[in-house]
């Protein structure tokens, strides 16, 4: 195994346009580990409200590990909300399996992460942990984070995860073949996950374009067409019809607090920044509720988005939230997304109506004033002509 050092130095080389040897370096360093191992079992773990990045990516493992003998399970710690998401899954026939306390970690030798760093893939990293499984393999195009000590890093300044996924086949890792069904879903799927996490290609890069352009030989139009177009659910628009009644705007930023959201809509929350996004003079949105788990357990989830390209939202929200005490951020993201999670902790379950709103309105107005107070900040720093 290679020292921490070396990987870090690794995972921060950013991508040129048309850096080939970073792909093929990694695309080899990849080979070489799979091929070491052979006849095991491997568990890929992916973000608990999985996207069409990471359940992309997360195919795109199986198909290319298991041409090297190695089988691969799929696992995630939510829920799948967003009918999109569901319908990728089902048209693809994508085997994913839910992750409970029960679940039974004793087979895997070993954890890959996709589109995630284990930040945002719950306590199954816990449990993995505490078992001492191998951290295998890291891909994905979020800000490095510290969270994982994986033997191989591959971290990219691209749209998508499966941006990185499509170059390991670019570079042959495997050879895709029209004629084989599992290579059309893969491909299919990861066309999928671009376009979404591009905003529809409204994001993306040149890297991002190379891959789909390469996966446009492979990919189903009908079923790329059906995975698409599925409608918003009534809760959805509910929820988006929320939070533009409730939204505060305030120099171009649009803010929004949408209350108790149930588990099951979580995705409605990125759905309603990306439809505040729409209004006119706007270039940022940020919409946040209080999601309830099935175990009653309460969260502060959030979402950003931004047009504007001197804003990071991996910068705003470290910046707005800050750390817990041991040391994870509350939030981060990559170019123009990012996201939130606060857990409500000691306050969370219990009380009356009543009590839900008063501990909502609270929680509103610090995570509200917190931001303006660093909108605040921005602008003074934009008249002072930084
Ligand atoms: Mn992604």
């Amino acid at each position: 195994m290679k020292d921490d050092s070396s990987q870090v130095q690794s995972a921060t080389v950013s991508i040129r346009i048309d850096d080939n040897d970073l792909a093929r370096r990694k695309k080899d360093e990849m080979t070489a580990i799979l091929a070491s191992c052979k006849g095991q079992k491997h568990l890929v773990i992916i973000q608990n409200y999985p996207d069409p990045d990471a359940i992309s990516t997360g195919l795109a493992h199986k198909v290319i590990s298991e041409q090297f003998g190695i089988e691969v399970d799929i696992v995630y710690a939510g829920v799948i909300s967003h009918p999109e998401n569901i319908a990728l899954v089902k048209l693809l026939g994508i085997d994913m399996r839910k992750w409970d306390s029960k679940f039974d970690l004793t087979p895997y030798q070993a954890t890959i992460f996709v589109d995630n760093q284990g930040t945002t893939s719950g306590t199954i990293v816990d449990a993995v942990q505490a078992m001492n499984i191998p951290e295998l393999i890291v891909v994905d195009h979020h800000e490095l984070q510290n969270r994982l000590k994986p033997q191989f890093i591959d971290i990219r300044k691209v749209g998508a995860t499966a941006t990185i996924y499509t170059s390991y086949f670019r570079e042959g890792i495997i050879q895709l073949e029209r004629s084989r069904n599992e290579h059309v879903r893969a491909a299919t799927a990861l066309m999928h996950g671009i376009k979404t996490d591009t905003n529809g290609f409204v994001r993306a890069s040149s890297e991002d374009f190379i891959a789909a352009a390469f996966l446009s030989r492979f990919v189903d139009a009908d079923l790329l067409s059906q995975i698409t177009s599925q409608s918003r659910s009534k809760q959805t628009m509910g929820i988006i019809e929320g939070a533009l009644a409730n939204r505060t705007i305030k120099e171009s930023y649009s803010i929004s607090g949408i209350g108790y959201v149930r588990c099951e809509e979580r995705d409605a929350i990125p759905q309603a920044a990306d439809f505040l996004m729409t209004e006119e003079n706007i270039h940022s949105a940020i919409v946040f509720g209080l999601i309830v788990s099935p175990d009653q357990e309460e969260t502060i989830v959030g979402s950003m988005r931004t047009s504007r390209i001197t804003i990071d939202p991996d910068e705003f929200l470290k910046e707005v939230f800050g750390k817990t005490s041991s040391g994870q951020y509350f939030g981060g993201g990559k170019k123009s997304a990012g996201g939130f999670e606060i857990p409500v902790g000691f306050l969370s379950g219990g009380g009356d109506k009543e009590f839900r709103d008063m501990k909502w309105k609270l929680y509103k107005a610090q995570i509200t004033q917190k931001i303006l107070s660093k909108i605040g900040g921005i602008d003074e720093d934009e008249e002072n002509g930084e």
